[in-house]
């Protein structure tokens, strides 16, 4: 296991790498050129430029989140094969700078979705809510409008405005795409990519869908035990494989957690495992807490034995972090609790690896 941690680049985080550096045990940084738009390719003399300013403070850079998939890939249009073909040159580019994994996910106009980036929780404490009721009594435009405000300035990952501007368009487009026709679309890219992958020795993990079910009438396919099953066979290579988080298939009490990561972590298909808690107050209501199992409704214990049991070898960070100690920084990704979480976890994996000796 490699502990990582996300950080959105000297320009936009409020987490400087050399705070990174020093949280005991950190190995590395998630990061990605948010600058450049979706669909385009990543440059590799601006890749070299992230690697060298991680390297230079003592830190790797050896997973991307997210090379973002272009609208036009996940709603299987004609011009998605220009895009699948930059998506390869982007692949080769990070191969070459030594990336090992890439994060990416497949969720239809929006990535994740909350109804309260600043919930207040019993002590003083804020984190991320969400409510279904709520999201269903609003309209997707005035819901990325309230994003955008509360987002302290910070660009939202997967909310940024250019990607959005056209959301009453794309939405239209989606009135085509089922499940099943996502799944097919899914299926196309990963024929196009898995190959180049396997020749650069860059593995894809996919995000699951958060929170994992349908909204605004969009589909959703990454949710589940059973379609994480169907997405790592669309194309059968330990290339394809997934990004296990815990919190988004979490939110979904149907969905055991230390059970997914035995299942598909024995079968090589984990590359990257995103870690945090999260408290359901109802079904489809639920906020986060601290990475401590008795804080919220997952067992971080029993995740973390798992991912040991697997002889997991993949990254692992810490995923969203409550906002304590006043500090200011983008919703979810603060420096102080994301880094109580790495210790916490750190923590349980010496204890399960000394008990197991
Ligand atoms: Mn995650």
């Amino acid at each position: 296991m490699k502990m990582v941690f996300r950080w959105f680049g000297s320009n936009d985080d409020s987490v400087s790498l050399k705070q990174i550096r020093q949280i005991p045990g950190m190995t590395g940084v998630v990061s990605a050129l948010q600058d450049i738009p979706v669909g385009e390719v990543w440059p590799l003399d601006r890749i070299l430029e992230l690697k060298k300013e991680v390297n230079d403070a003592g830190l790797e850079l050896e997973v991307i989140e997210s090379v973002n998939v272009h609208e036009d890939i996940k709603l299987g249009l004609p011009s998605r094969d220009g895009y699948i073909e930059n998506y390869k040159e982007t692949i080769k580019n990070l191969s070459k700078a030594g990336v090992k994994v890439i994060c990416y996910n497949f969720m239809p106009v929006f990535d994740w979705l909350r109804s309260d980036l600043a919930y207040e929780l019993e002590d003083g404490s804020n984190a991320l809510y969400y409510n279904e009721e709520l999201i269903k009594g609003t309209d997707p435009v005035s819901l990325v409008e309230e994003y955008q405000s509360g987002s302290k300035g910070f660009t939202l990952p997967g909310w940024e405005p250019e990607r959005l501007a056209e959301l009453k368009e794309v939405m239209e487009l989606y009135k085509d795409v089922d499940e099943e026709k996502l799944f097919e679309n899914l299926k196309y890219f990963l024929e196009k990519i898995i190959p180049v992958c396997e020749e650069y020795d860059v593995k894809m993990a996919i995000h699951p869908d958060d929170p994992p079910w349908t909204i605004f009438g969009l589909p959703r396919i990454i949710s589940n035990k059973e379609n994480l099953e169907r997405m790592v066979k669309l194309v059968d290579s330990p290339y394809n494989g997934l990004t296990l988080c815990s919190g988004s298939l979490g939110v979904n009490p149907e969905n055991d957690v230390p059970e997914l990561i035995r299942y598909f972590g024995g079968m090589g298909r984990i590359h990257f495992g995103h870690i945090r808690n999260i408290k359901i107050l109802s079904p489809g209501q639920f906020h986060e807490v601290s990475h401590l199992s008795r804080d919220g409704s997952l067992d971080v214990f029993e995740i973390m034995k798992a991912y040991y049991d697997v002889g997991f070898e993949g990254y692992i960070r810490p995923d969203h972090g409550r906002m304590i100690w006043d500090e200011e920084a983008r919703p979810g990704y603060g420096l102080y609790d994301r880094a109580l979480g790495v210790a916490y976890l750190n923590g349980l994996w010496e204890a399960i690896d000394k008990l197991s000796k």
